[in-house]
């Protein structure tokens, strides 16, 4: 089956058909470096050492390799098993057995009927699974390199692989475009005719075969894996469509593999698509999407569709900038390694960025939120199956995005938050017999709400209350009127579940949620159920008091909301414990915990991301919260360290902040191509490192800015510009000597601000159209 097809190549025509890529000797050495570059002198020879590119759907991993590269590929929707329910139906019967137990102090017991009664069938829920790897083999390409590169420019968002060998030097470009929906990979080569491929594809998942659909294209289908633990058949079909555009040469089929042979340049196009449309649907076409991508993004250059697609990238990434100096001009491994004894602040700098490019590449309008992976995710079944952990984990990726002007990409999640709406309002009314929806601490791409794992982890009651505040802030940073009109019933719900499910304290009178937990955490009484820990009275505040206003602001007060002020004023405050530390449980437990240095610190919700605690508002909370992060210490998995940076920050304290951030930024907690290391990769502590870096600089509570609340010392200057600030405001702002050099502050709404700097404060009225300048004297 080798019958071929010949293409002149453009890009060969374009210079006259000479050589197909004049190299210039400037792109080698540039005399400045790309501060938005990730680059390396050696192919990854780990999945964490190579580079991502992502859509916001579609994402792969870039090994640059030589003589065999390999593109590990994913697809948003590609996860095991099928839509389901997983509502016990003994919970209604068990639960107020559970809450008995739990007041009476018998936490084990009422453990063991939870386990029995109360958990998800079945136990665990979906893991996201990758869509196999493109294998990209050049026989040859390998002999004597020399002036080996690879980069990724986050400016651009194009990775890029270049290296001379036997006298040819080839240059391997890739992207994920958002505009023309695939992956594209430039192949290129001094030398005219000098490529030569092997194109096939490899998959650890059960189904999937691979084959050629005439002399150009290879179709990988599959299928997801079955869910563990769960009879039903997988309900998930993808496909994976390579079209090969070559420049001169041939292009052939071989069996599962394509050959292209005496090619001066070639472009892969490579389109994935599943039969997922929702939680509940699932009869999508993936042959026909899949078809249809490639036929149109057949039509472009690959210039034309880079082009394209770094202008899409650009105008979400370009505004915000931040500058924190220029760093070395060392490859990027090197840079973290070297994190292990120095500094290396432009390094933090390119994290942040990367945290913004990171979320750009995972979540976008229409795709899936982020997973604890992003989209990256090499296998069938990953750690925590890369889902949703809601405990803190899918919080914590959205963390920066409103800060960092990218509320677009929080449209995922807000639509998940609505979804799980639907599949928790089940939840709620048969497991709990309540109104309203609740969702514990996962979820998967079926919109599970039940609690799995077993009760020690799963039985949280207050996730679904977390994320719907997203949503809050999501208005908040843009006022959008038609938007909270829209979410007010997923608002509305979250709280009223628990308008019907809170319990009266026998000891305390306090209405406390029971059973649930402090994630996770145990206590020193047999296990982790418990009645009211501190995070659920915290968000249950948050959440009542925005219900209310967004009420309020809507005209839409009833019955509900006025239950849920009542119930807001019965909730049991935040309590000092014997060692001055901020109590996690309703009870002074902590220092009996059989873990003390645990890496949740869920009580200090409240401190961040919340500011019920802040040092000038509840100066005896906040000492009682830096109490307990001193007990829970600085150095903790990646997003538990990224945590302690927020907190840090919100404590005002930059140089303790600084020192954790020190920490995450090196080789214990970033891998080589700057993906968090939890360990293992997930992706939450890149975001909560950046929004602890904005923390760092600004804190915007509304009514009140915060300047440079956190500034460390290692960072005597610098400056950032575009952060976005609620009620449709922005920043910028620099600084020299540790000290504000100038602010400017706009705002749309013609509001008044507090602004605050040290111990000095401004009140400022914003006007639409003009910016607010406020130097150090301002302040004097
Ligand atoms: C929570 C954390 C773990 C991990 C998992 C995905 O359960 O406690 O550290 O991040 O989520």
């Amino acid at each position: 089956m080798t019958s071929g097809i010949t293409r002149r190549g453009a890009l060969a025509a374009a210079s006259g058909g000479a050589a197909a890529l004049a190299l210039p000797a400037a792109a080698q050495r540039r005399s400045r470096p790309n501060r938005h570059e990730l680059w390396y002198t050696q192919p990854a020879a780990k999945w964490t050492e190579a580079l991502p590119v992502g859509n916001g759907r579609l994402g792969a991993m870039i090994f640059g390799g030589t003589a065999k590269e390999q593109l590990q590929l994913n697809e948003d929707t590609v996860w095991a098993g099928a839509p389901y329910d997983p509502v016990n139906p003994r919970a209604k019967g068990a639960l107020d057995r559970v809450r008995a137990l739990v007041f009476a102090g018998k936490f084990a017991e009422a453990e063991k009927l939870a386990s029995a009664d109360v958990m998800a069938v079945p136990i665990k829920q979906a893991p996201y699974q990758t869509a196999g790897s493109l294998l990209i083999d050049m026989p040859g390409a390998d002999a004597d390199v020399t002036g080996y590169r690879r980069s990724l420019d986050i400016g651009t968002a194009v990775a890029e692989t270049r290296w001379t060998a036997g006298g040819v030097t080839y240059r391997r470009r890739v992207l994920a475009s958002p505009v023309d929906q695939v992956i594209a990979v430039r192949i290129e080569a001094d030398q005219p005719g000098a490529i030569n491929a092997r194109l096939g594809y490899s998959c650890p998942l059960k189904q999937w075969r691979a084959a050629a659909e005439g002399d150009d294209t290879l179709v990988l289908s599959g299928s997801g894996d079955p869910q563990k633990e769960r009879p039903a058949p997988a309900a998930i079909r993808f496909e994976a469509r390579l079209r090969v555009l070559p420049d001169g040469g041939r292009v052939s089929a071989a069996g599962d593999a394509l050959m292209v042979a005496g090619a001066d340049a070639v472009t892969l196009l490579i389109a994935i698509a599943t039969n997922f449309r929702r939680f509940d649907d699932t009869s999508g076409d993936p042959a026909a999407t899949t078809r249809d991508q490639i036929a149109r993004a057949s039509a472009k250059s690959f210039a034309t569709i880079a082009a394209a697609s770094t202008t899409e990238h650009r105008r979400l990434f370009d505004r915000v900038r931040l500058d924190l100096g220029d760093g070395p001009d060392l490859p990027t491994d090197q840079r973290v390694q070297a994190m292990r004894t120095g500094d290396d602040p432009a390094l933090a700098a390119l994290y942040f960025d990367y945290a913004r490019y990171l979320l750009i590449g995972s979540s976008r309008p229409g795709t899936q939120p982020a997973n604890l992976q992003g989209i990256w995710n090499d296998r069938p079944t990953p750690p925590w199956e890369s889902k949703y952990t809601i405990n803190i984990n899918t919080e914590m990726n959205y963390w920066p995005a409103e800060a960092a002007a990218l509320p677009e990409c929080t449209e995922p999640l807000i639509r998940m938050v609505e979804e799980l709406a639907v599949t928790g309002a089940r939840t709620a009314r048969e497991m709990y017999g309540a109104r309203g929806w609740l969702c514990h601490h996962n979820t998967d791409l079926w919109r599970a709400t039940a609690p799995i794992d077993g009760p020690q982890w799963g039985l949280w009651p207050t996730g679904g209350a977390w994320l719907a505040l997203h949503l809050w802030d999501r208005w908040d940073y843009g006022r959008d009127r038609a938007f909270l009109e829209r979410v007010f019933p997923v608002l509305h719900g979250a709280a009223l579940f628990f308008v019907d499910t809170l319990q009266r304290d026998p000891k305390t009178g306090h209405l406390v949620t029971n059973p649930s937990i402090s994630p996770e955490n145990q206590h020193p009484f047999g296990g982790a159920l418990c009645a009211g820990p501190a995070m659920d009275n915290q968000i249950l505040r948050d959440l009542f008091d925005r219900v209310s206003e967004a009420a309020r602001i809507l005209g839409r007060e009833d019955e509900g909301t006025r239950a849920m002020a009542a119930a807001r004023a019965r909730l049991a405050p935040d309590r000092v414990g014997k060692a001055g530390q901020l109590q996690e449980w309703a009870e002074d437990w902590d220092m009996e915990a059989p873990e003390r240095n645990h890496r949740h610190v869920s009580h200090l919700y409240a401190l961040y991301p919340s500011h019920q605690i802040a040092p000038d508002t509840t100066p005896a909370l906040a000492a009682a919260a830096k109490r307990t992060l001193e007990l829970r210490g600085d150095e903790a998995t990646g997003w538990a360290t990224a945590w302690r940076i927020n907190l840090w920050a919100r404590l005002r304290d930059g140089d303790h902040a600084h020192r954790i951030l020190r920490f995450l930024l090196g080789p214990e907690r970033t891998y080589p191509n700057l993906f968090d290391a939890h360990p293992p990769f997930q992706i939450d502590g890149n975001f909560g490192g950046a929004a602890g870096m904005l923390e760092m600089l600004v804190q915007d509570r509304g009514d009140t800015l915060l300047l440079l609340p956190a500034l460390p010392s290692a960072w005597p200057q610098g400056s950032v510009s575009g952060v976005r600030l609620k009620g449709r405001g922005t920043l910028d702002l620099s600084w020299r000597g540790g000290k504000l050099v100038s602010s400017r502050l706009r705002g749309e709404l013609g509001d008044t601000r507090r602004v605050v700097l040290g111990d000095r404060e401004k009140q400022v009225r914003l006007a639409p159209g003009r910016a607010v300048r406020l130097t150090a004297r301002d302040f004097a």
